[in-house]
């Protein structure tokens, strides 16, 4: 069993809808178990001229494998609609590992701690509702590190009577 946390994020088709309905799927992975989720945060995107983007992040428990796991993610992606069309683009799911246990993966499909959760308030102010502020990144560095390192600007942490959809 490792300790997984999964950043989710959306900005098509009632964000806050997807979001709600990723964490069900997620409820039911095989040899799995929902940890916890945290509240909904809504931002600007990164990229200019995309819609606003919901995101949170889920804690499961897991005895599946990383690419196993990552299949199960992206097989609930295709469920709820999500289109790849442009790498970057607005997107119904997106579901990302960001820690997995403290192991270090170099996969050509996987990559883990995620290449850009270290100075993404929308990932790291959610992740820090779950996860201790010791907790240790595989490559050494801790959470509460990169929360001094990044400022909470720009979000906006939505009460759960308020997630609701734009
Ligand atoms: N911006 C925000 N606020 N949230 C995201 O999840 C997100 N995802 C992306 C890009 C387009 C980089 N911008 C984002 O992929």
């Amino acid at each position: 069993m490792e300790r997984i946390y999964i950043g989710m994020g959306s900005n098509l088709a009632a964000p806050a809808d997807q979001l709600r309905s990723a964490v069900q799927a997620l409820a039911q992975l095989p040899n799995s178990r929902l940890v916890g989720v945290s509240a909904f945060y809504q931002s600007d995107s990164l990229l200019p001229g995309q819609p606003r983007y919901t995101n949170a992040v889920a804690a499961i428990d897991s005895a599946l494998a990383p690419l196993a796991l990552l299949d199960a993610l992206q097989a609930i992606e295709q469920d709820q609609g999500r289109e790849r069309h442009e790498r970057w683009g607005p997107r119904t799911l997106d579901l990302d590992i960001l820690l997995f246990g403290d192991q270090l993966i170099d996969e050509p499909r996987l990559k883990v701690p995620h290449y850009h959760m270290h100075a993404r308030p929308f990932v790291l102010y959610p992740l820090a509702e779950l996860a201790p502020a010791s907790l240790k990144f595989a490559d050494g560095r801790r959470l509460e590190q990169l929360l001094a390192d990044c400022p909470f600007v720009g979000l906006e942490r939505l009460v759960p009577s308020a997630e609701t959809n734009q």
